[in-house]
């Protein structure tokens, strides 16, 4: 396949930068390389921050917190409205440098900034809707009620294949939500993080008086994510990455009595049941599988199809991973991209090499040579599994779809749940009763259960995350604002006497 790159891509790098008003001593001299999965060369060099730049940072963000809070909510929300229209004007550069730091195709690439914009929205309708209960008391003249209050400065770290929308997600409503920002991007997509910084300062300059510091960006390596984790400054970190730092960061949280949001590994299952539409099913699970190169923390890795249907589905999967457009996001109309780096694609290839010592029949998987040597394409990788076993219980951030045989739905359901992971789930069925049993109480145990639409492309306004090993956070819509306020619970006594609750006397002379 020729995707031998035509265009400079270190040179668009730079012009789309510059749109955005970053200035070339941001991203050249400085040490931590970036580059592109694209073609693998580098197209930036970045100034980390140090431990003590990081805890300045923090600093100021506390600053900055402690006026914005006072802020009225609704006027909090102009702010993300303004940003919401920001990230309208730049949707097309955004997309564009998501595509060649993180390696997106196009429509995914725009989709990304779209999901920043859906949060936006969201937020700004949030910022009127904070809304506490009033409760009943037991005692007469007495009135309760609940009231959210911000939190402080929230933590965000964030994983390349999300760059952008991951601190939206939290930015949005933290904002609304009265707190500042201070957000550890991955190192693998430090240029878009600059770019979202950029475009926030547009939105704080056309509101006018946002306090400085309000959204920061810290550039560096795992040390500098310790300084936003360690921080007394910090109630609350939300992070997004494997199951293993979630592992480091939860402990480390808990140690402290910090909150934290953790959005982990998945290791998501389909079960395409015999009524199954199966045209429609064929089509959520290309996505799922192939879309965005099997790097979603929602990516479809896991399939139960039931034998009455096994023979006519598998073949035709097999045939759309055998056609699937393999190429460079930026110069062709390919579906998949490229992975991220070396290491993803070491990481898959052991994976399909375990599977196949394990009994696995393997479809593609290949690496696509693209003339550059430092690009890592692969053909996403279909893998017909006897039983679910190693490496299929675990999650590999690659493109590949174990696909195993079922002949009773409660086994296939058992074995759905068998994964240490928990993030999102789907069945393929037309049958009610399969349907409802996979969402109730003792059907998925996952934090997303979709009914006839693959696993992946959530939208906004439901809550994101999962249970178990991927961490128990929730993120995005619903009533995830929650987590980013403090509850207090006010009881106001407007009577003329102090009757105590639960009948208690206490009555000195
Ligand atoms: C992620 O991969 O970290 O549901 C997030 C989805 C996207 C978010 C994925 N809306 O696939």
């Amino acid at each position: 396949m020729d995707t031998q790159a035509k265009i400079d891509v270190k040179r668009e790098t730079a012009a789309l930068l510059e749109k955005l008003g970053i200035e070339p001593s941001a991203y050249t001299g400085g040490d931590l390389a970036s580059f592109t999965p694209v073609t693998g060369e580098q197209i930036a060099s970045i100034k980390t921050h140090s431990a003590t730049d990081a805890e300045k940072i923090i600093d100021k963000a506390d600053e900055a917190f402690r006026k914005w809070r006072l802020v009225p909510a609704p006027k909090r929300g102009e702010l993300v409205r303004l940003l919401g229209e920001e990230l309208r004007r730049f949707k097309n550069e955004l997309g564009r440098l998501v595509s060649i730091e993180a390696g997106k195709i196009p429509s995914e690439g725009l989709g990304e900034v779209q999901e920043m914009i859906d949060i936006c929205d969201f937020a700004v309708g949030l910022s009127r809707q904070l809304y506490g209960l009033t409760i009943a008391t037991e005692r007469p003249g007495h009135r309760m009620m609940e009231t959210w209050h911000p939190l402080g400065v929230v933590g965000v770290i964030s994983a390349f294949n999300f760059p952008v929308a991951v601190w939206s997600w939290n930015a949005a409503l933290a904002l609304v939500c009265g707190n500042a920002v201070v957000w550890k991007p991955s190192e693998k997509t430090p240029l878009t993080a600059l770019a979202c910084n950029a475009i926030f300062a547009r939105a704080a300059k056309r509101f006018g008086d946002a306090p400085e510091g309000l959204s920061q960006v810290l550039i560096g390596d795992r040390a500098i994510g310790e300084v936003l984790v360690d921080s007394p400054k910090v109630p609350l970190v939300s992070a997004t990455g494997s199951t293993r730092m979630g592992r480091e960061v939860g402990p480390r949280l808990a140690k402290r009595f910090a909150r934290s949001i953790l959005e982990l590994g998945g290791n998501n299952a389909g079960i395409v049941c015999p009524s199954a539409d199966l045209d429609m099913a064929l089509r959520a699970i290309a996505f799922g599988a192939m879309g965005t190169a099997g790097q979603r923390c929602t990516t479809l890795r896991r399939l139960f199809v039931h034998e009455s249907v096994y023979d006519t589905l598998v073949p035709r999967l097999k045939k759309a991973y055998a056609s699937v457009s393999v190429g460079s996001p930026l110069e062709t109309s390919a579906l998949v991209g490229p992975l991220i780096d070396k290491a993803a694609f070491d990481h898959m290839q052991k994976a399909l090499k375990e599977a196949a010592a394990n009994g696995g029949n393997i479809t593609g998987g290949e690496r696509v040579e693209t003339g550059h040597a430092d690009a890592y394409y692969v053909k996403p990788a279909l893998v017909e599994m006897p039983k679910q076993v190693a490496p299929v219980t675990e999650e590999t951030f690659a493109p590949i779809l174990y696909v195993m045989k079922y002949s009773d739905f409660d086994e296939a359901l058992r074995d759905h749940n068998a994964v240490g992971a928990g993030l999102s789930s789907s069945i393929f069925t037309l049958n009610l009763q399969e349907a409802e049993r996979f969402m109730a109480a003792d059907g998925s145990d996952c934090g997303i259960a979709n009914v006839n639409i693959g696993t992946s492309g959530a939208e906004i306004g439901g809550a994101f995350g999962g249970e178990k090993e991927t961490g128990g956070g929730r993120e995005s819509g619903s009533d995830a604002w929650k987590a980013y306020m403090r509850r207090a619970t006010n009881t106001v006594n407007y009577s003329k006497a102090l009757p105590l609750a639960q009948g208690v006397s206490f009555d000195i002379e």
